[in-house]
């Protein structure tokens, strides 16, 4: 594994602190600085445009299509072959930090800005790429512009998803000047690479500098909604309601029980992260409740038994309350195997530069997982402080983690594209 070029850390940290400007706002309770990037709104637009000035700058050719997935190509010697890929997404949660998806578009245009300080040309082409909403947080559906590029999701599908505000993707995209003329179904590249934060504790936990991906857990996304009865609060005896809030915490300590119960896997987890009373003031009984279920496992057939298992409690909780419950899949992928080919090159890179490393699911989704549909793929982890707190402003990685595992990156890159 030929590890003699390295990226320039001081560049790649600029890049990251540049683009964490855009959408930036300051955390009033911490003072932190966090980045709300939220899929398709005009910081989006704004992070966009700049990334695709980033790179022209490089020289590389941009391409835009109709989901609005950007790619920017740099020739190879032959460029009639299929290129290697590297990317992820700059879109963010409301309360993000500057790495997740970031340190994989900008460490992509830092390898490429390497390989241009040393006159490298790769006999492939290469491609930077950045998806259109990974996260997923605006419109439901997680993973949304890799989705569609790799067919699991329809571009009209995905164009006539809304926002709670009731503004569909395609109205967004368009608003932000994103919707591309280029097919939206991509040509299978050679291989694809995508670096990314861990976002979790274990690499950090372990003293470890790079985590070899080996692929990303099942996810299932459920958005409910609850109608019982709006009431006043003070003349409505208890054994008359129909209190949609009481069914709403029900759920989210349901959940709680099965996972303590260990049924389903010691691995697997369960999130109530939206929960949205109506008419939600004081002295009224919500009438009704939005809220959203998310579950991962590693394992699909326990990732089933426990969706089962929360459809059983939806009814049973429903008859109980006495209220009206009703519940859509708004994301839903099986456990992803990352490429062996893959892996055993950033390990090998991790190695060869004597950098600690070990093989690691990850607990986030990633375009990866949809790219892996299409070719071999895989991921280079660089650990996050804090417990790798993530979709929060306190997410954070060292310069020297990100240069190393962009290196690493770099180093898999040129295997591949020799
Ligand atoms: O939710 C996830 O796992 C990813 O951050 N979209
Ligand atoms: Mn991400
Ligand atoms: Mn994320």
């Amino acid at each position: 594994m030929d590890t003699s070029l390295s990226v320039d850390a001081a560049r790649l940290w600029r890049a990251l602190e540049t683009l964490g400007e855009i959408g930036a706002y300051t955390d009033e309770r911490t003072g932190l600085r966090g980045v709300n990037r939220l899929a398709l709104t005009p910081a989006d637009g704004e992070g966009r445009r700049h990334v695709v000035e980033q790179m022209r700058a490089l020289g590389l050719a941009v391409t835009i299509d109709r989901i609005g997935n950007v790619f920017g190509r740099r020739a190879g010697l032959d460029d009639t072959l299929a290129p290697v890929m590297m990317g992820s997404h700059i879109d963010s949660v409301p309360t993000a930090g500057r790495f997740d998806g970031c340190l994989g578009v900008l460490g992509a245009l830092e390898c490429l800005a390497t390989l241009g300080d040393h006159g490298v040309v790769t006999r492939r082409p290469i491609v930077a790429a950045f998806f259109t909403d990974e996260e997923g947080a605006r419109f439901g559906t997680d993973m949304l512009g890799s989705a569609v590029a790799t067919g699991r999701l329809a571009l009209e599908d995905a164009y006539a998803l809304r926002d709670r505000q009731g503004v569909s993707v395609r109205e967004a995209l368009g608003d932000i000047g994103f919707i591309g003329e280029a097919d939206e179904r991509l040509a299978a590249p050679h291989a694809y690479l995508e670096c990314h934060i861990e976002q979790g504790p274990v690499l950090a936990a372990h003293g470890r500098e790079i985590g070899v991906v080996t692929g990303v857990q099942g996810i299932s996304w459920h958005e409910v909604t609850i109608q019982g009865k709006a009431a006043h609060a003070g003349t409505t005896p208890m054994e008359l309601r129909a209190d949609a809030g009481i069914v709403a915490a029900r759920i989210n300590l349901h959940l709680r029980e099965m996972i303590r119960s260990g049924r389903f896997g010691a691995d697997m987890r369960a999130t109530m992260g939206a929960l949205v009373p109506y008419p939600g003031l004081v002295n009224i009984v919500p009438g009704r409740v939005v809220c959203t279920v998310d579950l991962r496992n590693p394992d699909d057939a326990l990732m089933r038994a426990a969706e089962a298992e929360v459809l059983r409690f939806y009814a049973q909780v429903a008859a109980e309350e006495k209220v009206e419950l009703t519940w859509r899949q708004t994301a839903r992928t099986e456990h992803v195997a990352f490429s062996s080919v893959v892996m055993e090159r950033v390990a090998a890179a991790a190695a060869a530069r004597g950098l600690s490393h070990e093989h690691i699911i990850s607990g986030a989704g990633h375009d990866c997982q949809e790219m892996a549909r299409l070719c071999p793929a895989g991921m280079v982890f660089v650990p996050g402080l804090y417990e790798g707190i993530s979709h929060n402003p306190r997410e954070y990685s060292t310069p020297e983690a990100c240069a190393a595992g962009v290196s690493v990156l770099l180093d898999v890159l040129r295997d591949l594209a020799a």
